[in-house]
């Protein structure tokens, strides 16, 4: 072989070498994964839907929120929901601090589950969860879930008087609220989305709460004014569970959820403008998502709006997007995020300024559920990068992604490899381009 045909051949390997390396992504930038949690006997774990568990600072510093717990809440198994903060100048995770002071009125610890939090501009952070405090032993704890909050002003700390947002007594025993979703609009207002079944202990419906600017809510929340869907209207036919939300520029709210429990799959959708009701629901997917994998959703600067969702079918599940274009009525059809055949789910996404998005899924491609991150192009509807982000050995579930200054991208997850569950977090280096969507608001 002559040295020129050999160069050739060198040539095109490393032309080969660099398309692989664009296609599934340079992890160079990505700095080793960060234990969060440290105690191997404690199961912690994200919420049902993390979308909105973690935010990132103007400074760079990480607020995030999780929650530790057994299957059944109980004074022998309380469940507690923390708080930790990743300095950005160290690098270091703060201690978990515990949010919810949940106490009978006798004094017993029950706990709340399932937090999510906004991050106002003065870096004062409320979380938002809900809470066994108001059940009794003899309906087993679960008759009278109601949604709490407190707030941990920046350098200081949690309160030990949370704030009851619900405050209702329905005549039946479960009259519960569940899994509250904060998003933080430009002006301070803070959106919240929960599912409550106080007006049928079987079938819930969807709630929407509103602070005003300094991010008080009204306490209590008056139900009848927050309710969204009403399913009396729907022939008290299907229990709507776990609301996302995404606010647009306008404030118009846009959001999906999924069916409960006993019901099967479903993504549903529709949009709350800025002074009307809800829009009638669209359904985006009858064989997509559950209770325990519902649909997340994000809206971009340029107001298209992206939902992410689980499609189950065979040989395997996949991890979808939807795009619904600004000022459209309906979605274009939904698209696979990476053409991969392996059983994909619990997808959560992000934009940045130029409108990419960026997403975490959980993918079973290596034989176990490892976390993988996805810039995808939505024009192109392609994967320009992709990078396995968890390195096990064992499963890791619901991953959260967050942007934040410098490109930096934001991972955080429930990670199995120590036996109980525990919350990783994996960041990159400073990378340049765009800008994560919130430093348009500023
Ligand atoms: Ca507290
Ligand atoms: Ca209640």
């Amino acid at each position: 072989m002559n040295w020129q045909k050999r160069n050739r051949i060198c040539a095109a390997w490393l032309i080969a070498l660099l398309a692989l390396g664009e296609r599934v992504g340079a992890d160079t930038d990505f700095l080793p994964e960060e234990r969060v949690t440290t105690s191997d006997t404690i199961h912690f774990e994200m919420s049902r839907n993390p979308n909105h568990a973690m935010a990132v600072g103007p400074d760079g510093a990480v607020h995030l929120v999780f929650w530790s717990g057994v299957l059944d809440v109980s004074p022998a198994n309380p469940s507690t929901v923390w708080y930790c903060r990743r300095d950005p100048v160290s690098g270091r995770w703060s201690a978990p601090e515990i949010v919810d002071d949940s106490y009978t009125s006798m004094g017993v610890r029950l706990g709340g589950r399932h937090p999510s939090l906004a991050l106002a501009a003065n870096g004062t952070v409320r979380v938002f969860w809900h809470d066994y405090r108001h059940c009794v032993s003899s309906l087993r704890w679960i008759n009278n879930i109601e949604l709490y909050m407190d707030s941990r002003p920046p350098h200081g700390s949690f309160s030990g008087a949370d704030i009851r947002l619900t405050q209702t007594a329905a005549l039946h025993d479960g009259d519960n609220g569940y899994v509250p979703q904060a998003v933080m609009y430009t002006n301070g207002e803070i959106f919240l989305a929960w599912y409550d079944y106080h007006y049928n202990r079987n079938l819930a419906d969807l709630f929407l709460a509103k602070s005003n600017p300094q991010g008080d809510f009204a306490a209590p929340v008056p139900l009848a004014a927050a309710r969204l869907t009403d399913v009396t209207q729907r022939g008290n036919s299907i229990s709507y569970t776990l609301p996302d939300i995404a606010v647009d520029s306008s404030g118009a709210v846009h959001i999906v959820w999924t069916r409960d429990n006993a019901a099967g799959y479903g993504v549903f959708y529709a949009r709350r403008g800025t002074t009307g009701s809800l829009a009638s629901p669209q359904m985006l997917s009858t064989g997509a998502a559950t209770f325990f994998d519902p649909p997340h959703i994000t809206c971009s600067p340029q107001g298209d709006v992206f939902v992410a969702y689980t499609e189950y079918g065979t040989p395997a599940s996949g991890a979808y997007v939807q795009r619904l274009r600004a000022g459209w009525a309906t979605f274009d059809p939904p698209v696979k995020v990476t053409s991969v055949q392996s059983n994909q789910k619990h997808a959560d996404l992000k934009t940045d300024s130029t409108g990419m998005l960026h997403l975490v899924w959980v993918d079973e491609r290596t034989g176990r559920a490892e976390v993988f991150y996805g810039r995808f192009n939505p024009t192109t509807k392609t994967l320009v990068e992709e990078i396995k982000v968890s390195t096990g050995p064992s499963d890791s579930a619901r991953p959260c992604i967050a942007l934040g200054p410098n490109n930096r991208i934001h991972i955080v997850w429930t990670d199995y490899r120590h036996g109980m569950g525990q919350i990783y977090y994996r960041t990159n280096t400073p990378r340049a381009g765009a800008k994560p969507t919130w430093l348009l608001y500023r």
